[in-house]
């Protein structure tokens, strides 16, 4: 994932780019075509806030954020292709955002609607929500944020498909799975009963089998039926003034939480229990779910039970689902609302009896018949909102025209340029809206007079398809060509913080699908440099996620998620440039691997990275007093001993090594399996000029250098030369070490004793001998620990078992 250029990479960074360049330059040295792109989410807010704040112009900010974090990043040795370098705020880039934009409007995925804004009252400005603090105050003015209805844009039908995720974790589908969510249910429609003719209201219910429970309606502060002509003028003052108050952030906040609501004064017809019942307005309904309505159960559902207690409806709740096996002191008491679905009660006249299952399709289906209702879904996830009434963005390339309306800027009027000559006061409008010979424009379609949409994206766009430009960065006439995306595309493996696991990659996969959809790419796995061996989604938890942040409720409230200050919250302090310059870039990538497996929590935490540089330095130093060279390794069988066991560690080692870094990421075993591998030549006493001894030390550097470049490079260099060989080569040029099958092979083995049954000691063993009793018995008896057990007992029986790997004495 590419990063926002805040103008210093964070410890979170660190680690993610890290794992990306270990395994491109792992790959790369087996032989794979690897595409290790980088590039820079460089629009948003805190460049607008720099503008404000320090009068910097947010291009030049970017700019020179961008600089200084590149240096940062060669710091670290990663290898990136700068040569697909992007950044989503250069007009090059987000021409291309806005002709996606087109593309989403011309297939009816992109429309207006209304939806609320946080405003500021003092400054006359749209405040994103990171610019208000926990007191509903705008960070500025100090002043109460109002919420404000504004037209603005959407994508629509983020849909679902996440089954067809075969590679990505399983926490990750999980997470998009609650964030997305279906629901199925009931759309009941209750006519209203006024004097004046007001039709019926309509809510939507998961749970129909509950329909005789329903003692009140409950619409949301936004439904139209809130309004000076609807309402009963007796209650209309009260009414307005208490969905007025919630136009704070604050009163808004307040009221969910304690379930306030009002009465409205009017009144509905249950058609089946034949009540009139009470209507209200409360903030916990939403308006952008299901209908905006909901028909309130307070003996069935915890947030109607809690609005009834607030707002004291009614005294006697109305249970109509009952347990199926009766309990029945459970039901019916005042504890709280049975949630669970059971068995219809006698309230509930002829479908007493019903389980709920089968009472819901059976009333859905009578409720069609008397017109009283209809089946409906609905997809908890809301639209993407992707309007930003603010300066630092991709505008939207849309025209507003007195007479033709709405109209998309043609394609080769593209880009629309930001203008850079702009102010930042932070107050007013927003500094587009202020740039008038910019708004003013031709309509493209009449020529005559038009206003351009001041609105500009949300970052989250530009960042759902930067990974498909980087097949074709330099691509002038497409955002992409279908063949370069088709050859690399999907991306194999996309490494980062497990906080995008909803929103980005959900949002991600909605860009993907629709370029898919319209033919803009095919996946053709055979053309594909990795085929047949998939790679992986991996998502590193630098921090853990905080527990109150991506929870979506049932009623698709909204929710934030703050990323920025997570990351800042938990590194504090930690400037990456600072550690590398005292530790060292090695031992910081080393340690950063070492500590975690990139699925799991890292804490930054530099207290035992000293271990690290020490094992740096023993590398070096045995590549150093290596004098011989690999070209003449021996025959298996005319090792000696000592060849032949570093030789067998050397090979098990690649092997482990191997696996573990394609199979499972798993670089925290790698690096402790070289770690005994250069303990094993160490302490060896092998000849320094042996080629076992050489061939040894240069498969330990060659595995060590995807995680630790600069060592690497430099003992290789210092083995190269004692070889004299090329001394010029990398060792990035050099092939993977592969393991011999036979190589592997021990000459003894480890054996499990028992006497009477139970584990008493191990003998190390010639292997092959342990099918022989008589021999296992010779050899067990020759250690002391044999000598105790065994003693001078006879041995009557002897179990050899699991291949010989356990034997045991009777
Ligand atoms: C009556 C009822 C009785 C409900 C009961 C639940 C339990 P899911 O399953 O997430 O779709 N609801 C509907 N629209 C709403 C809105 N705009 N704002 C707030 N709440 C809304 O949730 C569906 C349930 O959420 C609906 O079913 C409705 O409450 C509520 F024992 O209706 B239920
Ligand atoms: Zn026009």
């Amino acid at each position: 994932m590419f990063p926002y250029p805040s103008g210093m990479l964070h410890m979170g960074h660190v680690r993610v780019y890290t794992i990306s360049d270990t395994i491109q330059r792992f790959r790369r040295m087996k032989g794979y075509n690897v595409l290790h792109p980088m590039g820079w989410d460089a629009f948003g807010l805190p460049a607008e806030n720099a503008a404000i704040e320090r009068g910097v112009h947010p291009a030049e900010w970017t700019t020179k954020n961008i600089a200084i974090m590149k240096e940062q990043m060669d710091k670290l040795m990663l290898d990136f292709d700068w040569s697909k370098e992007l950044a989503t705020c250069d007009p090059k880039y987000y021409r291309w955002t806005q002709y996606i934009f087109l593309e989403l409007y011309k297939a009816g995925l992109a429309y207006q609607k209304e939806a609320e804004v946080n405003w500021d009252p003092v400054d006359q400005t749209v405040l994103a929500n990171e610019q208000v603090d926990h007191d509903g105050r705008s960070w500025r003015s100090g002043a109460l944020v109002e919420r404000r209805k504004l037209k603005q844009w959407f994508f629509k039908d983020l849909l679902n498909d996440i089954e067809l995720l075969e590679h990505w974790p399983d926490r990750v589908k999980q997470m998009q799975r609650h964030w997305i969510g279906k629901s199925k249910g009931v759309e009941f429609d209750f006519p209203i009963t006024a004097n004046k003719d007001m039709g019926h209201l309509t809510v939507y219910t998961s749970r129909p089998d509950t329909i005789f429970g329903v003692q009140y309606l409950v619409v949301s502060p936004d439904h139209p039926l809130i309004s000076k002509d609807t309402l009963p003028t007796e209650h209309a003052e009260e009414t307005l003034a208490f969905v007025d108050n919630l136009k704070s952030v604050q009163g808004k906040e307040e009221a969910e939480q304690s379930k306030k609501g009002a009465f409205t004064g009017l009144y509905a017809h249950h058609p089946l229990t034949e009540e009139n019942i009470p209507i209200y307005v409360a903030p916990y309904v939403v308006s952008d779910y299901g209908t905006g309505a909901v028909m309130g159960v307070p003996a069935h559902d915890k947030r109607d039970w809690e609005f009834c207690l607030t707002n004291k409806v009614v005294d006697e709740l109305k249970f109509v689902v009952e347990p199926a096996i009766q309990e029945v002191d459970k039901v019916g008491t005042s504890d709280g609302p049975f949630l669970a679905e059971g068995v219809l009660t006698a309230l509930s006249g002829k479908y007493k009896g019903l389980k709920s299952k089968k009472a819901k399709q059976i009333i859905l289906k009578d409720a069609m018949e008397i017109g009283f209702g209809r089946p409906a879904t609905q997809y908890r996830l809301r639209d993407w909102l992707l309007s930003r009434q603010r300066y630092w963005g991709a505008p939207i390339p849309i025209v507003h025209c007195a007479s033709c309306k709405v109209v998309p800027v043609p394609k080769e009027d593209l880009p629309v340029e930001l203008p850079l000559d702009v102010g930042f006061s932070g107050r007013g409008s927003s500094p587009l809206a202020q740039t008038e010979d910019w708004v003013n424009c031709k309509c493209p379609k009449c020529n005559g007079p038009a206003k351009r949409e001041t609105d500009t994206m949300d970052t989250f766009v530009d960042s759902s398809w930067y990974f498909t430009r980087f097949t074709d960065s330099q691509n002038e006439s497409l955002p992409f060509s279908s063949d370069k995306a088709s050859s690399r595309l999907p991306v194999d493996v996309y490494i980062g913080g497990v906080e995008h696991a909803i929103l980005h990659l959900l949002y991600s996969r909605f860009l993907s699908k629709f370029f898919f959809k319209q033919g803009a790419y095919q996946d053709t796995p055979e053309t594909k440099p990795g085929n047949g061996e998939p790679f992986n989604v991996l998502l590193t938890q630098v921090w853990d996620i905080n527990p109150a942040s991506p929870k979506v409720k049932a009623t698709g409230e909204k929710t934030t998620v703050s990323f920025e200050k997570m990351s800042k919250s938990k590194y504090n302090g930690v400037d990456p440039v600072n550690v590398i310059e005292k530790e060292g870039v090695d031992a910081t990538r080393l340690h950063m691997l070492y500590k975690a497996p990139p699925s799991e929590v890292l804490e930054w935490d530099d207290t035992s990275i000293v271990g690290m540089q020490r094992w740096l330095v023993k590398v070096l130093k045995l590549a150093q007093s290596s004098t011989g060279s690999n070209t003449t390794i021996p025959a298996l069988d005319s090792m000696t001993q000592v060849e032949r066991d570093v030789y067998r560690t050397t090979h098990q080692t690649i092997k482990q090594v191997t696996e573990a870094m394609t199979n499972t990421f798993g670089f925290n075993t790698a690096i402790s399996d070289l770690i005994k591998l250069s303990n094993t030549i160490t302490g060896s006493n092998l000849a320094t000029d042996s080629p076992v001894y050489h061939h040894a030390v240069q498969s330990l550097v060659t595995m060590m250098s995807p995680m630790a470049p600069s060592m690497a490079e430099e003992s290789w260099e210092s083995l190269s030369l004692e070889s004299s060989r090329n001394p010029c080569s990398s060792v990035f040029q050099q092939p993977w070490p592969t393991w011999e099958k036979e190589a592997l092979v021990k000459d003894t083995v480890d054996c499990v004793i028992q006497v009477n049954g139970k584990t008493r000691l191990t003998v190390s063993v010639p292997a092959g001998s342990v099918t022989d009793a008589t021999q296992m018995e010779q050899l067990t008896r020759a250690t002391p620990q044999g000598q105790k057990w065994l003693g001078d007992h006879t041995v009557r029986r002897t179990i050899v078992a699991k291949n010989g790997a356990l034997v045991n004495f009777i």
